[in-house]
């Protein structure tokens, strides 16, 4: 039976595409704050790292009543590493509006939470935002979308879905263009009619998929999720359905529900709802509450593969222990196992070393988000170079691959296809519009794509657009080479001086200010030609020089590379590692002693001979 004082629905789109933006609007015109409240923009981004990076990093819910029917809206990342989250939250719900950028149209990320969305049957309302921008190409936009739907192999049902025009930032939805509605009425009363309620049931065994997970001081662990069947009150108990176990007389300490920004707190919850809970200890998403005697288990919640790992390391560097709050082997495990309960698109692995983890996940920005949580949070800990998960199949080695979209100034086509090729790319498509802009599409193994993204932004001083699609697995590509320059590493312990700053003005680029601590085997900067160099970056001017003639008095320092942890990331090589706490980050080699480094690369050289 279907449940009609409910909806369910998720924001589907590609990555900066407005839809939380749209959920701000939905917010505010279903009266959900008070006349007086001053709502910032892009509310429901409440993480600090949502609002420094201006993205959606975790799937949240919120719930808005239009015309006494309750809509849980789910608000989902559009960045591709966050993929997991979109996954996720489609368990949740039974329809999904896909916003599609009036000018920018469809991209890889539309394609794939438009293939996962069908994949679940759901249906579908087609919400084209910005149509205030200048370079809107709206009807063109439909069009594409049409053939992203049958390229998906979507069935004629799926084909009929509705269209809306908003411009989300003004909180304004059209059913035809050319309508002069000035609120987004017509998007709440597109969502009742073509999304239907939860299909459920109050008198089933009761049904609770743990779908996210959530920590508040009073209360500690909160699930959240649907009741699938049934109905959950807080004077009964439960089963907690676990992957491994079934473990009755569950009781929760809260049940709510949610209204806006808020969560209620209530006697019982009704299926179709999204709820919360309290109360129940060692959780994870994917469990199930079901009924005391008779507990009927949800399937678990399946999310695609992860296809990059880092290793993460107990920090031993000479430095280790200055300013972190949780240095330790045991900090470090306890902490990423944690991680994995709430998070579905990662994993941790153990190695041969009891003191070093293997993450993964699926891109270099969800490693980067999570290595900033942990850094904010008091961690210390140092971190390799990203990696591929390579699979064995018929014994044959295969590498994840990904398509690249590009949208670049034309005459920067022959410089980024030159990189581009090296890295193992090979080009799919090129359009020219015209327009002095051109689309390139590129088939390439996804480990060529690691640390190629600020190389792209420099190469197009920032004029170039790049997205990137998961495209499978691909034969083993060979070597790939990677960062062509050396690093600059210093020989001691000691203090960074001006003098020796000054002499490495044509060595290359520094990544280190004056008066520095430095350790030996530390990188402190970026050579201009390959092979590391060994320095003494702690040389003080010899007195005897002082006198001589003064020239290098007016030799003005370079102020040194300022890279964000995202950057450390890309640049380091295989031998080195990102030294993370919560006031620095540092670059060493793996190795720190240079006379061992040195016999290392013999080694190396004679056995590839
Ligand atoms: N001109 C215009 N700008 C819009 C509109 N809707 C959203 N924006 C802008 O687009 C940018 C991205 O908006 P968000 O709402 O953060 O996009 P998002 O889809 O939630 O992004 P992710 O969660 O990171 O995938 C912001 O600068 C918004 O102000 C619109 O209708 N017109
Ligand atoms: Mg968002």
């Amino acid at each position: 039976m279907r449940k009609d004082s409910i909806r369910n629905i998720a924001i589907i789109a590609h990555v900066d595409h407005g839809k939380t933006t749209l959920v701000d609007g939905l917010l505010k015109q279903s009266g959900t704050f008070q006349a007086h409240q001053n709502i910032e923009d892009r509310v429901m981004d409440s993480m600090d790292l949502e609002r420094e990076r201006g993205i959606t990093i975790t799937a949240k819910n919120t719930a808005i009543f239009y015309n006494d029917i309750k809509i849980n809206i789910l608000d989902t990342p559009g960045h591709a590493d966050f993929g997991g989250e979109v996954e996720r939250s489609l368990n949740l719900v039974d329809g999904a509006l896909l916003l599609v950028d009036a000018s920018e149209g469809p991209l890889p990320q539309t394609r794939f939470v438009l293939k996962k969305a069908l994949e679940k049957d759901l249906p579908i309302i087609l919400v084209i935002n910005k149509i205030d921008r200048t370079d809107a190409r709206i009807s063109e936009v439909i069009d594409e979308v049409y053939d992203l739907f049958i390229d998906l192999d979507a069935s004629e049902k799926q084909i009929e879905f509705p269209i809306i025009y908003t411009n989300a930032k003004q909180g304004i939805a059209h059913i035809e263009l050319e309508n002069d509605s000035d609120n987004l009425i017509p998007l709440f009363d597109t969502i009742i009619e073509n999304i239907e309620g939860p299909k459920v049931s109050d008198s089933h065994i009761p049904q609770f998929l743990i779908t996210s997970l959530d920590y508040d001081s009073y209360v500690g662990q909160i699930a959240v999720g649907r009741v699938n069947n049934g109905i959950l009150s807080m004077n009964k108990t439960y089963s907690l359905c676990t992957k491994e176990e079934i473990k009755p007389n569950q009781k929760f300490s809260a049940l709510y529900t949610f209204q806006g920004l808020n969560k209620i707190q209530t006697e019982e919850v009704e299926s179709g709802d999204i709820i919360a809970f309290a109360g129940i200890e060692n959780i994870s998403i994917g469990d199930t509450i079901s009924d005391n005697e008779n507990p009927q288990p949800l399937p678990r919640i399946a999310v695609d593969e992860p296809t990059v790992s880092m290793l993460f390391y107990v920090n031993d560097s000479p430095f280790a222990g200055q300013d972190g709050k949780y240095l330790t082997t045991r900090h470090l495990s306890e902490r990423l196992h944690k991680e994995i309960l709430r998070n579905v698109s990662l994993q941790v692995v153990s190695t041969n070393r009891t003191d070093v983890f293997e993450v993964r996940g699926r891109g270099e920005l969800q490693m980067a988000i999570l290595i900033e949580t942990m850094r904010r949070e008091g961690y210390e800990f140092m971190v390799s170079k990203p990696q591929v998960i390579t699979k064995e199949e018929n014994s044959k080695t295969l590498e994840p691959m990904e398509k690249v979209l590009l949208d670049i100034p034309e005459e920067k086509v022959g410089v980024i296809t030159e990189k581009l090729s090296m890295r193992k790319g090979r080009m799919t498509n090129l359009q020219n519009h015209g327009t002095g802009r051109v689309n390139l599409e590129f088939s390439i193994p996804s480990r060529g794509l690691i640390g190629f993204r600020s190389q792209f932004m420099t190469d197009t001083q920032g004029a170039g657009i790049m997205n990137k699609l998961f495209d499978g697995y691909g034969p083993w590509f060979g070597s790939i080479p990677q960062r062509n320059s050396g690093a600059i590493v210093s020989d001691r312990n000691g203090k960074v001086t001006t003098y020796a700053c000054i002499g490495m003005a044509d060595r290359g680029e520094l990544f280190i200010n004056v008066g520095t601590d430095v350790y030996d085997g530390m990188i402190v900067g970026e050579r201009n030609r390959d092979g590391d160099l060994n320095v003494n970056i702690t040389r003080e001017k010899k007195l005897t020089n002082m006198r001589a003639s003064g020239s290098d008095n007016t030799v003005t320092l370079r102020p040194p590379k300022q890279l964000s942890l995202d950057q450390f990331i890309e640049f380091i090589a295989e031998d080195e590692l990102v030294e993370v706490t919560p006031t620095d980050i540092r670059l060493r080699k793996m190795e720190l002693d240079q006379n061992k480094r040195a016999s290392q690369k013999k080694k190396e050289k004679y056995s590839t001979q």
